[in-house]
């Protein structure tokens, strides 16, 4: 058995800048690798995670040029937590806007989470433009995949955690946590929103490790990144994403032509492995890896070696 394959090392981008996308928003993005090596496009999960600097170190940086960016409303693009003009159709019109600013015309597309659902919708909508699919930890959005997290299906795994999630939704409300959560998370009222914010996260960020993971979870904690977090991601999800019920699996022969991996852990909670492999029955030329004893997080060493393994493969195709 050789080594498992691990992050690329820490790398400084070349080049960074915000990018104005109108509506009011600013896009923060960053480039690193090789300028005029083959061109690829990082999309951060959440939605509302941000970038964080390991999201560099999954690619080798002498034969990518990849361009990363915080997606509406997080990390360093603005307005901080800003939920006006931001859907998943607003971030895919922002991934065809950076792809001009970068200069190329079709490049690859790697997502986890909720990137992979990003990733679906963009090379759904705009198949000409990508070159290969790097996709892990699938999600689509579909009714049960948001009931199963954040009403009933997981809360069985965690009750612990599960009873600190519901603690600020009184009786009355818990009917439908998501909505409830959506009260108080655009609440004018600072207090409750942090209140709100800190529960959504510490929610998330406390199951999506096999085992419990500090260097995973502490992030979550913090009061910004919490409230931009569970701001953005409760926003998409009531709204389903504005995704009609099934449409990322349901057009998935538009990826037909693209070469694809999809890379699950056996054990994710956040996005159990029921819709990777639908995706698989609706895109079967896509390579399909199911990774035993692992969760949902990209850091996983399991899910992290088979993600770069597929990087460098692709790293050999023609990209002109
Ligand atoms: N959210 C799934 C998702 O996209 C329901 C996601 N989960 N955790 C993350 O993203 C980060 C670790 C990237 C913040």
């Amino acid at each position: 058995m050789t080594a498992l394959r691990t992050f690329y090392p820490e790398i400084e981008p070349y080049a960074s800048g915000h990018l104005d996308v109108g509506d009011g928003h600013a896009v923060y993005w960053e480039r690193v690798g090789t300028p005029g090596a083959k061109p690829a496009v990082f999309l951060h999960g959440g939605p509302g995670g941000g970038l964080a600097p390991s999201h560099r170190c999954v690619f080798d940086p002498a034969r990518y040029d990849v361009l990363l960016f915080d997606q509406r409303g997080c990390g360093r693009s603005t307005p901080f937590a800003g939920l006006a003009h931001n859907t998943t159709w607003d971030l895919v019109g922002d991934i065809e806007r950076l792809r001009e600013l970068a200069g190329v015309d079709k490049w690859l597309v790697f997502g986890g989470s909720w990137g992979s659902t990003l990733a679906l919708a963009y090379a759904e909508r705009h198949p000409e433009r990508v070159t290969e699919l790097v996709l892990r930890g699938i999600f689509t959005l579909r009714r049960w995949e948001l009931q199963w997290y954040y009403q009933h299906g997981a809360s069985l795994l965690f009750p612990d955690k599960w009873e600190r999630f519901i603690a600020p939704i009184p009786e009355s409300e818990r009917s439908n946590l998501m909505a409830a959560y959506r009260r108080r998370l655009v609440s004018e009222d600072r207090a409750t929103r942090v209140a709100a914010a800190r529960e959504w996260s510490r929610w998330e960020g406390e199951t999506i490790t096999l085992l419990p993971d500090p260097a995973v979870s502490n992030a979550f904690y913090d009061e910004d990144y919490a409230l931009a977090f569970a701001r953005i991601e409760n926003h998409y999800f009531v709204h389903a994403g504005w995704l009609d019920e099934g449409q990322l699996i349901r057009d998935a022969a538009r990826l037909r032509d693209i070469p694809g991996v999809i890379v699950q852990g056996r054990y994710d909670i956040a996005c159990p492995p029921q819709t990777a492999w639908d995706l698989h029955r609706a895109w079967p030329e896509a390579e399909f890896i199911m990774v035993e004893g692992q969760g949902h997080v990209q850091s996983q060493p399991g899910i992290l070696h088979h993600l770069i393994e597929a990087t460098d493969r692709f790293a050999g195709s023609a990209f002109v």
